[in-house]
């Protein structure tokens, strides 16, 4: 059921966002491989660096999560973030950021077969993998602004979960969280929001998105209540979409726009 505060409030993007523009400077996509104590195996992620990517500047940097069937590749089927990155950052219209998009399910067998439901709990150690793992070799190998401002943490279904559970209560580390369509691995606001007052004063942005067609807006209405209750500020943004790639690319296209400011 919609409520009155589940509205549109940025609107669908233009078309093309997510075509190459021949005329602009393009960044680097690359899969870099690491090792996780975590999990106790390498493992794959993908890399943004923005156009101009040079040692003699410090970025900041998007960790950005997929949902329950996907891996280390879906951002880049379901929106393309590189080339949108690309004509954002041409337009003026995004900070120059990396943007990380690792595997979020923490297991030995870290692809999505068989029964991807059955691999929920490694998604929840992946809280781990990201903080002691993931975070360390980015900023080990790149050059990377580590301060907490000038980190994001994002993701859609199960990820935006994920970003809400992980970023919610490691405020020291994230800045800016948004959950597109969070499923139902997002812990209990109540749970995730204890002390209204430190999210308040620590977030720079908190980003809540849902399609009005999607079976679990449930999830993100119930943490719009809360933060609403709690006088928490936060971006709650329901289009006409579905739990599908549409919404995640247009919410992306927004929320990348607003960061790092
Ligand atoms: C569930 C329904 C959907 C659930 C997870 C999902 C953990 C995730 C969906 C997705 O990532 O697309 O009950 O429980």
């Amino acid at each position: 059921m919609l409520g009155p505060d589940d509205k549109q409030v940025y609107d669908d993007p233009p078309e093309g966002i997510v075509n190459k523009r021949d005329g602009v400077p393009h960044g680097k996509l690359e899969l870099i491989e690491y090792e996780s104590k975590t999990v106790g195996t390498t493992r794959k992620m993908n890399v943004y660096t923005p156009p101009g990517y040079t040692a003699d500047k410090k970025y900041p940097v998007l960790y950005l999560l997929h949902g329950i069937g996907g891996d280390e590749t879906e951002w880049l089927r379901f929106a393309n973030p590189d080339v949108m990155l690309d004509n954002l950052i041409a337009d003026g219209k995004a900070i120059p950021m990396i943007i990380v998009m690792p595997n979020g399910r923490a297991q030995k067998n870290d692809r999505a077969e068989g029964n991807v439901f059955a691999s929920a709990p490694a998604f929840a150690v992946f809280e781990h993998d990201l903080l002691d793992d993931v975070i360390p070799a980015i900023e080990s190998r790149y050059s990377v602004d580590a301060r907490r401002d000038m980190r994001a943490l994002a993701g859609l279904s199960m990820g935006g979960g994920q970003s809400l559970n992980f970023g919610l209560t490691h405020l020291d580390q994230f800045a800016w969280v948004g959950g597109f369509s969070s499923a139902p691995n997002t812990k209990s606001p109540q749970d995730l929001i204890p002390d209204a007052g430190a999210v308040k004063e620590q977030l720079k942005l908190l980003w809540l998105s849902c399609g009005n067609q999607d079976g679990l807006i449930r999830i993100s209405q119930g943490m719009h209540t809360h933060l609403k209750e709690n006088g928490v500020p936060h971006v709650w943004n329901v289009d006409g979409y579905g739990h599908d790639a549409t919404h995640w690319r247009n919410n992306l296209y927004h929320f990348v726009q607003l960061l790092f400011r």
